[in-house]
């Protein structure tokens, strides 16, 4: 029985980054460690671009377009949304997730979520590279694996010798 899995050798893949500039001084964070993670697992400086919008809102509309252009095999979708005292986050928070969610099942290319939604710049800094990791660099290595993944499963299957 066959079994398909991905794999985090990276070389080959062509990477969308979509970065939301809204907290942008952590936001940068988060960018170094998904463009670190895409090199050290072998895609190539040239095969990564960087896409910016000016907030987390407007995310799913340029994750869609890049997906559409047929130059990439993953999107890395970054931002940081911060709770404030108004409704602002939720109406932004759910419409940024359900958008990239379509992106990827639409397009059939994967977006890795690497967006914070976190209710203090605090617990942004945590993950944006100190305490509890690096959501960009994540989100980066999900891209990679799902992508081989997809590779792995669109293959032609192997025939069977009689
Ligand atoms: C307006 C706004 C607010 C209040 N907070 C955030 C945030 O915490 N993170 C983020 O990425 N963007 C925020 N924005 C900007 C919106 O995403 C959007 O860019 C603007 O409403 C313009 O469409």
């Amino acid at each position: 029985m066959p079994k398909y899995e991905g794999h985090l050798i990276g070389t080959g893949l062509r990477v969308a980054i979509v970065q939301a500039r809204f907290n942008d001084f952590i936001g940068q964070h988060l960018c170094d460690g998904a463009i670190g993670t895409l090199r050290q697992h072998g895609v190539a400086s040239d095969a990564i671009d960087t896409i910016t919008v000016p907030g987390s809102w407007e995310l799913s509309l340029a994750a869609q377009r890049a997906a559409r252009t047929g130059r990439y095999d993953g999107i890395v979708a970054l931002g940081i949304l911060i709770r404030g005292h108004t409704a602002h986050f939720e109406y932004i928070a759910g419409e940024m997730s359900r958008g990239l969610g379509g992106v990827q099942r639409e397009s059939g290319i994967p977006v890795g979520f690497g967006v914070l939604t976190v209710e203090s710049i605090e617990q942004a800094i945590e993950r944006a590279g100190t305490k509890l990791g690096n959501k960009g660099a994540e989100a980066a290595l999900a891209v990679i694996e799902m992508a081989t993944l997809l590779r792995a499963i669109d293959a032609p299957a192997p025939t069977t010798e009689r």
